[in-house]
């Protein structure tokens, strides 16, 4: 193809990551928040447990335990307040950066853009041809993750450098686009997203506006006027990539803002992307996206947020937002990630 003739590719380098990792710090509000969060929710079943007591007649059976739970269920409050409070107001002067507000010049503002695409033959041209409009633009990459529609061929014949993944899953699909984009040595700044139409290329001047301050500029979808009337992300999911956003920022608290933790629209500098490429695990799938933010800041990557515009999507859903039960799980994964570290989750699309 054309365009990919013109890409000059440099190979990956195979040693692990710089030792960029500041002193790890204790995540006291992380450990706080989800001390309270298991207070509030034993003291909100002790406080259930009346409809049994009165309702099936179980009172002198389960008062012993009722009274228990209700008055315990302040000790865990009271231990996560005095965790979180610590952090708060005695590690965090220590944990802030103190260099000053990073403003990078960009000397080539050229950009690489890779697009995950499953089963996405609806979109994928109108998502190619959208990006390649983009003045800045200089190559747009698609991955599709062994897609049984004509998602390829009508990514190939919009323009796009296609490559087929024949691991499936969205992380696998997702470190391939990376992998592929950071050898396209005649771009410093890659950008991440789908092939979907949920984003658009207008962004991209959003992005660049940012990306002087940080490695990383994540979008975030949580901008009200800037989400389209109906979108997959529902209420539930809103708040709830919200919360595990802010889970996410307690653990490196300090050092970063996020409350939208499941965008795959991000611009990353290349070179911070070739370090962190190694010490990214595929094989973590829907829960990738939160996965790159914890891995990227343990790094020692800076990051900042992008407000972006979020639109319906073309064709069927097949991730995390197919219903607000699998969003659930997700995020329950992404939880668990972020608390006990990240292991592989299966592929279930
Ligand atoms: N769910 C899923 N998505 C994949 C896979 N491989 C690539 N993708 C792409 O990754 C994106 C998943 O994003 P998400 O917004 O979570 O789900 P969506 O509702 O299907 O767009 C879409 O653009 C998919 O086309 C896969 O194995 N599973
Ligand atoms: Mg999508």
């Amino acid at each position: 193809m054309e365009r990919s003739q013109t890409v000059r590719y440099e190979s990956l380098p195979v040693a692990g990551v710089p030792s960029q990792v500041r002193g790890r710090h204790r995540p006291l509000l992380l450990w706080g928040i989800l001390c309270v969060c298991f207070g509030m929710g034993m003291h909100l079943l002790g406080v259930l447990l009346v409809f049994p007591r009165y309702l099936l007649g179980l009172n002198q059976a389960l008062l012993p335990f009722n009274e228990w739970i209700v008055w315990y269920s302040g000790m865990p409050v009271m231990a996560g307040l005095a965790l979180a409070l610590t952090d708060l107001f005695v590690l965090l002067p220590n944990k802030r950066r103190s260099e000053q507000v990073r403003c990078d010049a960009l000397p080539n503002r050229g950009l690489t853009v890779a697009l995950t695409a499953y089963n996405d033959e609806l979109s994928i041209a109108e998502a190619v041809r959208d990006f390649l409009g983009h003045p800045l633009v200089r190559n747009v990459i698609v991955v599709s993750n062994s897609s049984t529609d004509a998602t390829f061929e009508r990514a190939q014949a919009a323009g796009a450098i296609t490559f087929d993944e024949t691991a499936r899953g969205y992380g696998r699909c997702v470190f391939r686009c990376l992998s592929e984009a950071v050898k396209c040595a005649d771009t410093d700044l890659i950008v991440l997203c789908e092939g979907d139409r949920t984003f658009r290329a207008h962004d991209l001047d959003k992005f660049l506006a940012y990306a002087p301050h940080a490695d990383i500029v994540n979008g975030t979808r949580t901008v009200e006027p800037l989400r389209q009337y109906a979108t997959q992300l529902s209420t539930f999911m809103y708040y709830g990539n919200f919360f595990v956003g802010k889970l996410l920022e307690s653990k490196h608290l300090g050092r970063c803002t996020i409350t939208d933790v499941g965008t795959t629209y991000k611009l990353c500098h290349r070179d911070a992307l070739l370090r962190l490429l190694p010490t990214l695990d595929p094989s973590v799938n829907l829960e990738f996206n939160a996965h790159f933010l914890d891995t990227a800041l343990a790094q020692g990557c800076s990051m900042v947020e992008c407000p972006v515009t979020f639109h319906p999507r073309i064709g069927v859903s097949k991730g995390g937002n197919t219903n607000n039960m699998r969003a659930l799980l997700v995020g329950l994964r992404m939880m668990a990630g972020i608390v006990f570290g990240w292991r592989p989750s299966g592929h279930t699309s």
